[in-house]
């Protein structure tokens, strides 16, 4: 299958390298223009590949059979605006990233649209890519044109397994925006790896509460406790992790708070509720942002 994929951070390139490692034609698409990318990923198991790719091939775009795209919530709209006029009317989309609502923002996609919900983990070093530990990949429909590409999902599987089609996966986008709307924002507030905020499992289930009176008007079923048992089984499952959100803070980049507690209290305002623990942790980003946001600009 001829393949792109757009955003070639941590999980893109180990994307890149599953997907040419199981014989597909990749190549990335770079936001900074790029006409080749090499890169080295290391696996779980501590297998090293080196590669060098396409990229930013306008004429591969124009025969691509599926877009890949890695780039964050907030970098989608941009990103995805510039090539979808070179993209066949047939090619399917999927967008892998945190966070909700990334959809209002885009301008109309025909193609079939899909939203994939990953655990997988990866990050980058100056030299290299470490894919960290295996994870678990939803992938489902975002509009009626994608109802037909379940078939995706299985050649995604034999590339970076696990990978399942899930109809209903506004279910797994909303269950994993619940676990960085708790974990990411506080390892920031108290600067912390995400295994330390078992000292604050107060904080952590007062959170939960919030998320699942708006989850269960979103008609997510789901319930507090059932949250709070999700969240803290993921906090120690990543007790070595940074979150994705400290680290951007730490590199004084841009979050993705707007697409995860700043989604949940649009929603909740639909819905005439006010989330003041969210509330607050999402000033307290906004706030560290404003520190540096005109150099992330
Ligand atoms: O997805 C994550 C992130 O950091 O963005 C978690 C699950 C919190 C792991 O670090």
């Amino acid at each position: 299958m001829r393949i792109t994929v757009l955003g070639c951070g941590a999980l893109g390139q180990i994307w890149l390298s599953a997907l040419s490692r199981a014989g597909h034609t990749v190549q990335g698409w770079l936001r900074v223009p790029q006409s080749q990318l090499h890169i080295q990923v290391f696996t779980p198991e501590q297998e090293s590949y080196h590669h060098r790719f396409t990229a930013n091939d306008g004429r591969l775009l124009q025969q691509c059979e599926l877009l890949l795209v890695t780039l964050k919530a907030q970098q989608l709209q941009s990103g995805l605006t510039l090539i979808l006029p070179l993209l066949p009317a047939d090619c399917p989309i999927v967008l892998m990233h945190n966070g909700l609502g990334v959809i209002d923002d885009l301008p109309t996609v025909t193609q079939p649209l899909c939203h994939a919900v990953t655990t997988q983990a990866a990050y980058r070093t100056s030299a290299a890519t470490l894919h960290k530990a295996w994870g678990f990949t939803q992938l489902g429909p975002l509009n009626a044109a994608a109802q037909s590409v379940s078939h995706i999902a299985d050649m995604l599987h034999q590339a970076l397994p696990d990978v399942a089609w899930y109809d209903q996966i506004k279910i797994s986008g909303w269950k994993k925006l619940a676990v960085n709307a708790v974990i990411n924002p506080l390892t920031v507030k108290y600067d912390c790896h995400n295994g330390e905020l078992k000292e604050v499992l107060d904080e952590v289930r007062a959170l939960c509460d919030e998320l699942a009176t708006v989850m269960n008007r979103e008609g997510i079923p789901t319930d507090a406790h059932q949250l709070y048992e999700l969240v803290v089984n993921v906090i120690g499952l990543t007790a070595e992790n940074s979150s994705s959100m400290r680290q951007d803070i730490h590199a004084k980049r841009l979050t993705e708070i707007d697409y995860i507690n700043g989604y949940l209290l649009k929603r909740a305002r639909c819905y005439g509720l006010t989330l003041p623990q969210h509330s607050a942790l999402y000033q307290w980003i906004k706030q560290k942002e404003s520190e540096y946001v005109g150099d992330a600009l």
